[in-house]
């Protein structure tokens, strides 16, 4: 049986994103190439200052932005994209807190400085954690949030006189506050006879490094001064027909005319439309399907989109090409829909994590990472704590990886996180990360938070206003937030659509007890549906390993020890995913960057010969492949279980087998 509102989104959503829309104002198309645009990326190496002066805010009485960076004092070469912690030798800036000044000068070709037609915007993929940027001395835009795409139009500027070249300073601050997404708190050691004077630490609740700097592409790009600002795309199904409903916002003139024309992938025109609202329809569709479910998963339209504008100086075209996946999702009160078919999560969980580039977007690192998601037979994962690059995003749209969404709500567990200014931070996060992630087939939920303290007083109500809100921007798609609270305390459940749980029994108690998990998994199962008769995803479990480390019987750390927990949970999922659970997500996929703590390893009495290089007595362990991407044994469990999962869920049985290649675990 359909579950209320969330079993109508299949209909209801596509009636009513249109309402969501007018809740965004603006677009955050993803920059491309096309007739009329051009993009030029900026990434490479940038000069790069951190200021350690007391109060960090040398930079702006000194006022650093006004002149080239080298003119106020010595700086080093850093490279774009990339978080600046782990490059350098200085260990100051590993650990280093407070404003850092990126700087470089861009080439500007002829014609963007001097065609008046030209629109020229400068994009910051993700600036972690506050960026002010400034260009030729001039501050053209602010922002908060490290991990969502920001933009300026700085066509005025660079059209402003016969210039070559600009030069654009980006200060970033990543500092956290209790308001911050995610907060964290600045600790000012005062005892003198322990610390120098102004001696300070930050403190933050969530298990990852605050890797910081400017992670994504800085890039230009350009349109015409009249351009398509935003498209939005909401598809259903009819029978076989897919209904693809859009919405186009243009800027810059109000006398325009809108062509779109929807593309197979053999390129022909399948359906065609005008104006900036409507619906096309695709009779005999094909649908867009996860990844092993279908034998042609991950089928993407193109919806072509040409403006012809009117302006001051005469007619103008702009040209936008979107990807579109036609696909439904639904909820019912036991199940978790993809083109009404149930669909089973087995995947993992994530981090934008690796050696020396910290958070830094890296394509060797992407396709590496996708390749081992199909390998592994993964056919989802979680964004894990934050949103990922949008280039991340796209590969899971191309391979048919279904994602769910999360925020950088992680490590609300102060009472003051929970304020009104929190709040409405929170709900400007999930503006923007909406606006950006909308049109993504592959993403079929959002998270908007991990692990918060959903037992205190005010998380009612802010989980409530919250959820409602993210419906309101996007009623296709279900809303959760990943709890690791008892069932019966839990004062934000009541407002999801799918409970998704953490828990790590017999590794954070009952340490080496793995008889009892059965019995606790089942348990926790059986109390959350009792109470909410929602389908459950068990959004994390793992154990912590370091690879070659074995011990039969098994002790905790040892490759055995993870393997045997895994299985342990299995047993239970077998059980309960005949019934309601919907979906198992292993923590983690890779081994991944902490703070320094005695808790990773220190409490666990681990002998010290086991961190002898290349292992590093830091980070977090649980990966099923370790930080350099090289399988674990659990990795080959998972990679096994995976596969048949698929096997078993799938629609067509060739499906599977055609993609089963290789040394793929599944016999025919
Ligand atoms: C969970 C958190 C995750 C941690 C994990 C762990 O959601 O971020 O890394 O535990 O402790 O509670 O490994």
């Amino acid at each position: 049986m359909l579950r209320g509102l969330a079993g109508t989104w299949a209909v209801l959503g596509a009636l009513l994103w249109g309402c969501g829309l007018a809740l965004l104002q603006g677009g955050m198309l993803y920059p491309q190439e096309s007739r009329s645009r051009e993009r030029k990326e900026l990434d490479g190496l940038w000069r790069f200052r951190a200021d350690f002066s007391q109060n960090r805010r040398q930079g702006f009485e000194q006022q650093w932005y006004r002149t080239p960076l080298r003119e106020s004092g010595p700086s080093l070469d850093m490279p774009v994209p990339s978080s600046f912690n782990d490059v350098g030798q200085d260990g100051r800036l590993r650990s280093f807190v407070g404003w850092v000044w990126y700087e470089r000068e861009a080439a500007l070709p002829q014609r963007w400085t001097e065609d008046l037609g030209t629109r020229v915007v400068l994009r910051v993929g993700s600036a972690h954690y506050y960026a002010i940027v400034w260009v030729n001395g001039v501050h053209v835009a602010e922002h908060e949030g490290g991990h969502l795409p920001f933009e300026a139009d700085i066509s005025r500027l660079v059209q402003s006189g016969p210039l070559s070249s600009c030069r654009i300073t980006i200060a970033i601050n990543n500092t956290l506050s209790p308001n911050t997404l995610p907060p964290g708190t600045i600790l000012y050691k005062t005892d003198t006879s322990k610390y120098p004077k102004g001696y300070f630490v930050q403190n933050t609740n969530f298990d990852f490094f605050n890797y910081a700097g400017l992670h994504r592409t800085v890039l230009l790009y350009t349109t015409p001064t009249a351009y398509i600002d935003d498209i939005t795309v909401a598809t259903d199904v009819d029978q076989d027909t897919g209904l693809v409903n859009y919405q186009i916002v243009v800027q810059g003139s109000e006398h325009f005319q809108l062509e779109v024309c929807l593309l197979d992938e053999e390129g022909t025109v399948v359906a065609k439309g005008t104006g900036g609202r409507g619906q096309l329809q695709v009779p005999s569709a094909h649908l867009w399907w996860p990844y092993l479910m279908h034998e042609h998963p991950a089928y993407l339209y193109s919806l072509e989109v040409k403006l012809t504008a009117q302006t001051a100086a005469g007619f103008v075209s702009d040209f936008y090409t979107l990807p579109v996946g036609i696909r439904t999702v639904a909820v019912t009160q036991s199940q978790f829909l993809i083109n009404g078919k149930p669909f089973y999560f087995h995947g993992v969980n994530k981090h934008e994590d690796a050696d020396i580039r910290g958070k830094g977007f890296d394509w060797p690192l992407l396709v590496k990472d996708f390749n081992l998601l199909r390998w592994l037979g993964a056919n989802a994962f979680r964004t894990s704590h934050y949103p990922y690059a949008e280039e991340v995003m796209q590969l899971c749209d191309r391979y048919g990886i279904v994602v769910i969404d999360e925020s950088p709500g992680v490590g609300i567990v102060l009472a003051q996180s929970y304020s009104n200014v929190s709040l409405q931070h929170h709900l400007e996060v999930m503006e923007e990360m909406v606006r950006r992630d909308k049109n993504h087939p592959s993403v079929v939920m959002w998270s908007v938070a991990n692990e918060p303290a959903s037992f205190l007083k005010p998380a009612g109500y802010y989980f409530k206003t919250l959820i409602a809100h993210t419906k309101a921007l996007d009623p296709s798609r279900p809303v959760t937030f990943v709890t690791n609270s008892n069932y019966e305390a839990d004062l934000g459940v009541p407002y999801v659509d799918v409970i998704c749980v953490n828990s790590y029994y017999s590794w954070y108690h009952d340490y080496g007890h793995m008889e009892v998990i059965q019995l606790q998994l089942a348990t926790q199962f059986e109390s959350w549906y009792k109470t909410y008769q929602k389908p459950i995803i068990q959004s994390e479990y793992g154990a912590e390993t370091i690879t070659g480390f074995h011990e039969d019987p098994p002790l905790m750390f040892s490759e055995e020890y993870q393997k045997g927990l895994l299985e342990q949970y299995h047993v239970v999922l077998d059980q309960k995913r005949k019934e309601y659970v919907v979906g198992e997500l292993i923590w983690n996929f890779a081994d991944f960057m902490t703070d320094q703590c005695k808790w990773q390893f220190g409490e666990w009495n681990v002998p010290l010969l086991l961190f002898s290089a290349p292992q590093r007595p830091i980070g977090n362990r649980k990966g099923i492949f370790t930080r350099q991407r090289q399988p674990k044994s659990a990795a080959f469990l998972l990679r096994e279980r995976y596969w048949k999962l698929a096997n078993e869920t799938k629609c067509h049985r060739s499906a599977v087998k055609s993609q089963c290649v290789g040394n793929s675990p599944l016999t025919f």
